[in-house]
């Protein structure tokens, strides 16, 4: 009897407002109708101890030292590993809403001298790495057009500004090639058609058959 084939890790990213959640929804829907075992999971998963002390600091309800809510973040992710990981070796697909690319870049938007994009990234190392992310990018001016911030820390035109500077720069190291940018100024529609190119290519191409990365 051959394996099970395993499932894909896919994650969008992006920024606030990129649509992240409406293309996560609207690709999962596609995946299951192509026959596909798909779940959906979301970071940060605000339903954990860890995730409950995330969703306060996000709220302005709490304050946290910047590295401990950075190792929160990740904690978070590490926290779900297992689950993503039992997933994919059983053949369902799974599509994430921000992962540690975000993780490390909204922590070195800060600006703390001590907590640089290279720093960021240490504690993500491990993981289960994407077959594909895709990296929702929108204007300061697109984004300006759809609903406004929200009350959320982090949710200021200046913070977003490094934020996308910081998403540019990931995209141009030769270790992330999994990370594709999309114009997500285009309409919902247009952005989930060239969602759904990308993923047949990953489908047809020849990474799933090799095992899952770290
Ligand atoms: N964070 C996160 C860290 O600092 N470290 C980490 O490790 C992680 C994982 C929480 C915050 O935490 C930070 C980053 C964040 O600041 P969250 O809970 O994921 O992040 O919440 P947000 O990502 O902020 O959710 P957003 O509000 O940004 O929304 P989405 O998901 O990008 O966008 P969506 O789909 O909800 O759409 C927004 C609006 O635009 C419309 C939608 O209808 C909606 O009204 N829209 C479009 N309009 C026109 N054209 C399109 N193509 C559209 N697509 C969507
Ligand atoms: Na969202």
């Amino acid at each position: 009897m051959s394996p099970v084939p395993r499932g894909a890790l896919i994650v969008v990213e992006g920024l606030d407002r990129a649509g992240k959640s409406t293309q996560c929804e609207k690709l999962c829907r596609w995946l299951e109708q192509e026959g596909r075992r798909v779940k959906h999971m979301r970071f940060p998963n605000r339903s954990t101890p860890i995730g409950k002390s995330i969703d306060s600091y996000l709220r302005g309800e709490t304050q946290q030292e910047d590295h401990v809510i950075h190792l929160l973040f990740s904690a978070n992710r590490w926290e779900a590993a297992p689950q993503i990981i039992e997933h994919i070796r059983s053949g369902t697909t799974v599509v994430i809403d921000r992962y540690y690319y975000s993780g490390a870049v909204y922590s070195a938007a800060k600006k703390n001298p001590n907590l640089t994009l290279e720093w960021a990234i240490q504690p993500e190392i491990g993981l289960p790495k994407p077959d594909l992310c895709i990296f929702l990018d929108i204007s300061s001016t697109d984004a300006a057009a759809r609903s406004g911030f929200g009350g959320e820390r982090y949710e200021t035109s200046e913070m977003q500004k490094r934020v996308r500077n910081l998403f540019q720069e990931l995209l141009q190291k030769p270790q992330n090639k999994e990370m594709v940018a999309v114009n997500a100024g285009d309409s919902m529609e247009e952005v989930h058609e060239t969602m759904r190119r990308l993923g047949n290519k990953l489908f047809e191409g020849e990474g799933l058959s090799k095992p899952l990365k770290s």
